[in-house]
C-alpha cells in the first residue's frame, strides 16, 4: 500500500528518524526530498527543536555565534533568515527551526509526542521494528538516531527528593509555563555551562539564590549584543566564505586556532592577547594559542589569567577563593561563556556554597542539607547536566543482530566506527554519535556532515542494490583506540570528572567519548572511508 508521501503502509517506511532537532529535521529533508525515501521522524516532545525544545531554562542561549549556528546546506534558508543577537536565545533558535520545518514542509512527516522505547533489528527481513511508549509499532529498513548528545537529563539520586515540599526543576526538562522566582528562596545545584547561564537570570528576581558548587569552572564573558545592520549584511553577502571557513576549522566555528605558542611570546604580549580575547568574549578565547590544550604549563597561563579575572570581579575574598579553586586545566571541561556570572556573586541576594568541602547529604521537605548546614528553599533548580552522548541511545532498548542489546555491546563504553555505526547493528546510524567530534564542535556543522555522509551512504547502497551496512569489529576497535590515543595526546584526560568521560554518571563506564582530532580532519577520514568503497564497513546484498 502506498500513501500520500509514498508511505508503504501506515507504519512501514524506508527510514525512521528518532528526534526532531537540528539533526532529525535535516535528515528527514535529505532522505525524503533528495533520495525520495518514505521517511518519518518520531519525536518525544510536543514540539520540534530537540535540545532546544527541552532546555528552556532562564538564560538559555547558545554559546556558538548565531551566524554559524544555522544550516548551511541551503542558500535560500540562509538568505531568508536573520538572527537578531550575537548569541541566539533559546526561543529564537526554536523559531528558526520552526521556520526551517515550515519552509521545507517537514511537519507532515514528524510525529510529535511519540517517544521511542525500543528498536529491534530483524535479520531475516532486514528491518527495524520500532515501538513507542504508546505501543505504536513502526518498521523501516534504515534507523537513524538523531537523539542528540545532551538530551538525557541527569537528576542526581540525592536521598529525599521525593519528600521536598517545594517545586523542583531540571534545566533540561524545563516547564513551558513561566516559573515564578519572585519572592522565592531558590537553591541551584550545578555550575556547568547551564548553571552559569541560569544563575544570573534567576538572581534578578529571586528573593535569594543559593548556588551549590561542586566543581568551580572557568568562564569567559559572552559579550552578547544585538547584531548590527552591517554585520547582518556581511553575513548575507559572505555566506559562501563563512560556509567554507566553518567547514575547515578545528571546532567548526568561524575562527581559526592561532599558530603561535604560549611561550613564543613575552609575558606582556601574552597578557595583552588574553586581555583582547577576554574583551572580544566567547569561545574564541581558547583559540589564542595553539598549545593550550596540549601543554600544561602553557594552559596554566590561561588558567591564571582567568582566575585573576574572577578575583578582580568578585568582591568577597572568600567567595572568590571558592570560585577559583579550579582543579582542571582550562578547556578540559566544556568551557562555558557567561553574562555576568561572576558579577552575580556580588549581589546581596546570592550566596555560594562549596559542596566539594561540605557535600550535599539529602533533600528534606524544606530544602537541602549538607554535611555542615541546612538550607530552606521554595524552589530547587537542578542544573546538573546530562547522561551525555550515550545516554539518549541507552535509554532505548536497542537490539541488533541476534538480539544483541546496545547495553551489552557498550558494556565497557561506547564502541562505534566513526561515531556513525555500531558493529552488530546493521543500518542503524547515529548522528553525532560517540567517537565523532560532536560536542567539541559547533554542532550544526557536525550534524550536517553526518547527515550528508549518511544520505550519500544510503544512496550508494540503493544504487548498488545493497541491503545492509555495518562496520567491522576490527574497524570499530581500531577507531576506539585512535579516539582514545588522540584524547590522551591532549590535556583532556586531566579533567577526570568531566561528562566527556562519562564520569558524571555513577556506574557509567569511563571512556573519553568525543573525537578530539578536529572536525576538518574527521571529515576527511569519513570521506576517505566512503571513497574507498566504505572501507571498514561490511555491505551486503539482499
Ligand atoms: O551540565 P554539566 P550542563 N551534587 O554536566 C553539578 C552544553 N550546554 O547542563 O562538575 C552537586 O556541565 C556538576 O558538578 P561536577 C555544553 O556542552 C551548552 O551545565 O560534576 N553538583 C556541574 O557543576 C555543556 O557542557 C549550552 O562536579 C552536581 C553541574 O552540576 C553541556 O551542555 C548551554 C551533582 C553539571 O554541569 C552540559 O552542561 C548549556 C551533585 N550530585 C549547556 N551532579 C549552550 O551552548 C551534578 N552536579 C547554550
Amino acid at each position: 500500500m502506498t500513501g500520500n508521501n509514498g508511505h508503504k503502509s501506515a507504519s512501514r517506511f524506508d527510514a525512521l528518524i528518532i528526534g526532531a532537532g537540528f539533526a532529525g529535521l535535516y535528515q528527514l529533508h535529505s532522505l525524503r526530498d533528495k533520495l525520495g525515501l518514505s521517511s518519518v521522524v518520531l519525536e518525544a516532545g510536543d514540539g520540534i527543536g530537540g535540545t532546544w525544545y527541552w532546555n528552556r531554562y532562564p538564560g538559555a542561549r547558545c554559546d556558538s555565534e548565531s551566524h554559524v549556528y544555522a544550516y548551511y546546506f541551503s542558500d535560500e534558508l540562509l538568505t531568508e533568515w536573520e538572527w537578531t543577537e550575537r548569541y541566539p536565545a533559546q526561543p529564537e533558535i526554536v523559531r528558526y527551526l520552526e521556520f526551517v520545518a515550515n519552509k521545507l514542509d517537514l511537519k507532515r512527516d514528524i510525529r510529535l509526542g511519540t517517544r521511542v522505547v525500543s528498536a529491534h533489528y530483524l535479520e531475516d527481513e532486514n528491518r527495524w521494528i520500532v515501538t513507542t511508549e504508546g505501543g505504536t509499532r513502526f518498521e523501516a529498513t534504515y534507523l537513524i538516531a538523531a537523539t542528540g548528545c545532551l538530551s538525557a537529563a541527569n537528576i542526581p539520586a540525592i536521598p529525599g527528593l521525593e519528600s521536598f515540599d517545594g517545586e523542583w526543576y531540571h534545566t533540561g526538562q524545563w516547564p513551558h509555563e513561566e516559573v515564578e522566582f519572585r519572592g522565592k528562596a531558590v537553591g541551584q545545584i550545578g555550575t556547568g555551562s547551564t548553571g552559569i547561564q541560569a544563575a544570573p537570570v534567576i538572581a534578578q528576581t529571586a528573593k535569594h539564590l543559593t548556588v551549590f558548587q561542586r566543581t568551580p569552572n572557568f568562564s569567559v564573558p559572552a559579550h552578547n549584543r544585538p547584531l548590527s545592520a552591517d554585520f547582518k549584511q556581511y553575513v548575507r553577502e559572505s555566506r559562501a566564505e563563512i560556509r567554507k571557513l566553518i567547514r575547515s576549522t578545528t571546532n567548526a566555528h568561524a575562527f581559526k586556532i592561532s599558530d603561535r605558542k604560549v611561550f613564543d611570546v613575552s609575558a606582556q604580549e601574552r597578557e595583552a592577547i588574553y586581555e583582547a580575547a577576554w574583551e572580544k568574549g566567547g569561545l574564541e578565547f581558547r583559540a589564542c594559542f595553539q598549545d593550550l590544550m596540549i601543554d600544561k604549563a602553557a594552559n596554566d597561563t590561561a588558567a591564571d589569567f582567568l582566575k585573576n579575572k574572577i578575583r578582580k570581579i568578585v568582591k568577597d575574598p572568600e567567595t572568590a577563593a571558592t570560585l577559583t579553586k579550579i582543579d582542571h586545566p582550562y578547556g578540559t571541561k566544556r568551557p562555558p561563556i557567561d553574562t555576568d556570572y561572576f558579577e552575580t556573586f556580588n549581589r546581596e541576594n546570592v550566596s555560594l556554597i562549596d559542596v566539594r568541602a561540605n557535600p550535599i547529604t539529602r533533600i528534606t521537605p524544606r530544602g537541602i542539607e549538607t554535611t555542615d548546614a541546612a538550607y530552606e528553599f521554595d524552589i530547587i533548580v537542578f542544573a546538573t547536566g546530562f547522561d551525555a552522548i550515550t545516554g539518549p541511545l541507552l535509554k532505548m532498548d536497542i537490539r541488533g543482530r541476534d538480539g544483541l542489546s546496545i547495553h551489552k555491546a557498550w558494556e565497557t563504553g561506547p564502541w562505534t566506527y566513526l561515531g556513525l555505526q555500531i558493529p552488530g547493528f546493521p543500518n542503524l546510524f547515529t548522528i553525532t554519535g560517540p567517537g565523532s567530534p560532536s560536542v567539541l564542535t559547533n554542532m550544526p556543522v557536525a550534524i550536517e556532515q553526518h547527515v550528508d555522509w549518511i544520505t550519500d551512504c544510503i544512496a550508494d547502497m540503493r544504487n548498488n542494490d545493497l541491503a545492509r551496512i555495518e562496520p567491522t569489529a576490527a574497524a570499530a576497535d581500531a577507531w576506539g583506540e585512535y579516539v582514545n590515543e588522540t584524547a590522551s595526546a591532549t590535556l583532556m584526560p586531566q579533567a577526570g570528572h568531566s561528562w566527556y568521560h562519562g564520569a558524571n554518571i555513577p556506574g557509567k563506564p569511563l571512556k573519553f567519548m568525543p573525537y578530539v582530532g578536529g572536525m576538518a580532519h574527521y571529515r576527511t577520514i569519513c570521506d576517505d572511508a566512503a571513497s574507498r568503497g566504505y572501507e571498514g564497513f561490511t555491505r551486503q546484498a539482499r
